[in-house]
């Protein structure tokens, strides 16, 4: 039987619970693991005989209950859904008490992490948090977004801040050089509490669906540049490099730039991204972040839109059908200048920030709905280093919260005003572009319309209430009443002369 002999405890060792075992063992902790399949256990001591921290593999969750000091600190990786009950269930069986903490850092859905800490209250104590990364982050520093009980954080804390990412204190500026066996020195950990029950889990899928966007404006990016300029991957990987020494430096665009310069292992004379059939997966986070958006009435247009970006891409035989029949402009190359491919950096610079306001704005809402209070300049802060979307342009999202921590929407903050002010000319001009030339280009168009009528004083929706009510009755207020009185009208043209022709 095994002797306790460390605090923490982990379950799941795929992907992401291999590399967040290890994470935890080069920053000194002794670390029980435990995988259903047993064998992945074997294998992983087997591969890993010398950490910092001791590996303590388990064939059984008595056996890794027993290994663990109390109070427990167990963190859970496995498939998000069913498979967390499961886990909690078994190992409530297997001997964790009321005191101990189990962490699901998977990506659940914030409200099963709501009803999970409800659920099991009196027998463990669940808190949820958000890990964001993939492989490397897990490995070396990703960034965490923890949620729950403020009591259980204090047991989770002290390891949740030794294995983040770490940015420089002054710049922002993720810190590099971590190795395994030897963890980064120094800087801010990315990660902080960010409030009780889902909060976390909520702030990880908004985090997500702020990936897919990302992600589609640097896809309709490298379109426009290849359909309007007949680049090579080559040649765009060096205007992808460029751009990740301006505002637009980020990990998304700098992994772009090398994705682009691959060849394809089979055949070196061409690149791997034509070999790649244009089909995007989904995992389904960003499905929730855009059904939130719905669910609260939160214009989130754009992350919707890569939603259904990459559902549109993944009916390919449609498309290919649909492309022999319906027609549309013949692209006309223009040819590379600088000025073409500044206009398209700005379109997908200024998109980009609708799109962290899009996800901010929905954030705002959420804390009411589930009364947290969430810190958004904190939120931006642990962003900046470990995950998916960290950007150079983070450190000003902070700037802006902690300038103003009530901004209502980041298009309001003074630095972000100027930096739409100053690029929207390209990019209107790169969005005509694509509708003359009949090039697919969603988000970009999706977030020039959420930014236009944003700033719009007045939208057609008057039309919309009168509409509504003459079919049904709905009423409306009108502008010289107060607001909250509502009218109807008898519409038919029947029963109002004045409406005859
Ligand atoms: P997966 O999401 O692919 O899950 C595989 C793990 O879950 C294996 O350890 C598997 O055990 C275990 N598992 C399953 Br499936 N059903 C189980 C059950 N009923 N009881 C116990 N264990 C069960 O792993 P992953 O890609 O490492 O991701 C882990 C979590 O982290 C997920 O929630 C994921 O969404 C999230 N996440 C992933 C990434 C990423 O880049 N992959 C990034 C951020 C967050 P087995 O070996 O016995 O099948």
């Amino acid at each position: 039987m095994a002797t306790a002999n460390t605090r923490v405890g982990l379950i799941g060792l795929a992907v992401m619970g291999k590399n967040l075992a290890l994470n935890i063992a080069d920053h000194g902790f002794d670390i029980a693991v435990f995988n259903r399949t047993t064998s992945v256990t074997d294998e992983f001591i087997k591969e890993n005989p010398i950490t910092p921290g001791k590996l303590i593999g388990c064939q059984s969750l008595r056996e890794f209950v027993a290994a663990i000091a109390r109070p427990r600190v167990v963190v859970v990786l496995v498939k998000a859904g069913p498979a967390v009950d499961s886990i909690v269930q078994q190992l409530i069986e297997a001997g964790l008490d009321a005191e101990d903490i189990v962490v699901d850092a998977g990506n659940s859905l914030w409200t099963d992490t709501i009803r999970r800490e409800k659920e099991y209250a009196g027998k463990i104590k669940f808190f949820g948090s958000g890990v964001s990364g993939g492989e490397l982050g897990a490995r070396f520093g990703p960034s965490l977004m923890p949620g729950g009980d403020p009591a259980s954080w204090k047991h989770l804390e002290p390891i949740w801040k030794a294995i983040a990412a770490k940015v420089d204190a002054k710049t922002g500026q993720p810190i590099p050089g971590a190795e395994p066996g030897k963890p980064v020195q120094g800087g801010v950990p990315c990660t902080a509490y960010l409030g009780p029950n889902g909060a976390g889990h909520y702030v990880k899928m908004v985090h997500n669906g702020i990936e897919y966007v990302d992600m589609q404006l640097i896809s309709e990016a490298y379109f426009l540049l290849r359909s309007l300029l007949g680049l090579k991957p080559d040649e765009l990987s060096a205007i992808f490099s460029d751009w990740n020494r301006t505002e637009l430096d980020s990990y998304l665009i700098e992994i772009t730039a090398d994705v682009l310069r691959q060849r394809d292992p089979r055949n070196k004379r061409k690149f791997l991204v034509d070999v790649i059939v244009d089909a995007a997966g989904q995992k389904g986070t960003g499905k929730w972040t855009a059904s939130n958006a719905l669910d609260m009435g939160i214009p989130a247009n754009s992350i919707a839109e890569a939603v259904f970006a990459r559902c549109m891409s993944a009916i390919k035989g449609e498309r290919l059908i649909a492309s022999k029949k319906l027609r549309g402009p013949t692209i006309k190359k223009l040819r590379a200048g600088t000025a073409v491919i500044e206009a398209i950096r700005q379109a997908l610079y200024c998109s980009k920030i609708c799109a962290y306001a899009q996800g901010f704005q929905l954030m705002r809402e959420a804390q009411k709905e589930y009364n947290w209070k969430l810190d958004f300049g904190t939120i931006a802060s642990i962003w900046r280093g470990g995950c998916i979307i960290r950007a150079r342009f983070l450190q000003k999202i902070t700037d802006a919260y902690q300038i103003n921590p009530q901004l209502v929407n980041l298009l309001m903050d003074p630095y972000f005003r100027k930096e739409i002010r100053n690029g929207q000319d390209d990019w209107r001009k790169v969005i005509t572009l694509a509708v003359q030339q009949g090039i697919p280009a969603p988000a970009f168009m999706s977030a020039l319309a959420y930014y236009d009528a944003y700033r719009s004083a007045v939208l057609p929706a008057n039309l919309i209430q009168a509409q509504r009510d003459y079919f049904g009755a709905h009423t409306y207020e009108r502008l010289d009443s107060p607001s909250g009185e509502f009218f109807h009208v008898d519409w038919p043209a029947a029963n109002r002369p004045e409406l005859k022709v």
